[in-house]
């Protein structure tokens, strides 16, 4: 059985795999660069694999699956020792799905809106209305927290994939910690995390970089 993931390392879904992968120590996943900045998603050999040309995609023999979420519930319910990292039952589960549906309906719609004409487009600031969106998304989720991780006392794939978005929009937009303390919080509880310095971190140094030196020239 072989596990291939097509990617690109600073892109935050990606990197929301990265940290599952290590969390459930998936060993020997082959990875596949698909630099987006050269359109190796618009390919009709990428095509094939995925039509909606985007990374992360996963292949596991000639099952494919795309989308973050979507592949962090496979490999967590494929891999994990037991069912912690992605609940079962009913409603840490769907506590876990709203967290998921924000990060895809709001986070990354947000990220993308904002990064998207910077990197690819020429802009040469990020627009006052992306600056409000940030601010109200991190409004939003700093009500979500009753607990130490954002779908309850046990870290879960909810967690993977809404910092892998919170991380970079904190690029983009540092987080106030007077406004959002439990959102802080919660954002500094990873650091320690080797899963955390393995998965995300040198992909959003990559993005942090690319983001600033755009911005500059
Ligand atoms: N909701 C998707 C978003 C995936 C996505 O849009 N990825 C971007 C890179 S960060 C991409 O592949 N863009 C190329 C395209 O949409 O053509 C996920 O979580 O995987």
């Amino acid at each position: 059985m072989v596990l291939t993931l097509y990617k690109l390392d600073a892109s935050p879904p990606v990197r929301a795999v990265y940290m599952t992968i290590e969390i459930l120590n998936i060993p020997d996943v082959q990875y596949v660069d698909t630099n987006l900045f050269k359109g190796e998603h618009l390919t009709e050999q990428f095509l094939q694999i995925n039509p909606q040309h985007t990374i992360p995609t996963l292949k596991d023999d000639d099952f494919i699956v795309w989308d973050s979420h979507a592949i962090c519930g496979y490999l967590a319910t494929k891999y994990g020792k037991d069912d912690s990292f992605y609940p079962t039952d009913l409603k840490k589960r769907a506590i876990i799905e709203q967290r998921l549906h924000f990060d895809s309906g709001i986070l990354f719609p947000t990220i993308r809106g904002t990064l998207e004409p910077i990197l690819f487009f020429g802009n040469k600031n990020v627009k006052e209305e992306d600056v409000k969106k940030i601010n109200s998304a991190y409004a939003l989720i700093e009500k979500f927290f009753n607990s130490q991780w954002i779908a309850g006392n046990e870290i879960t794939i909810a967690d993977i994939c809404c910092v892998s978005s919170i991380s970079t929009l904190n690029e983009i937009i540092p987080i106030d910690r007077n406004l959002y303390p439990n959102l802080q919080a919660w954002l500094d509880r990873f650091s320690g995390e080797d899963f955390y310095k393995k998965g995300n971190e040198p992909g959003l140094l990559q993005l942090s970089e690319l983001l600033k030196s755009k911005l500059a020239s």
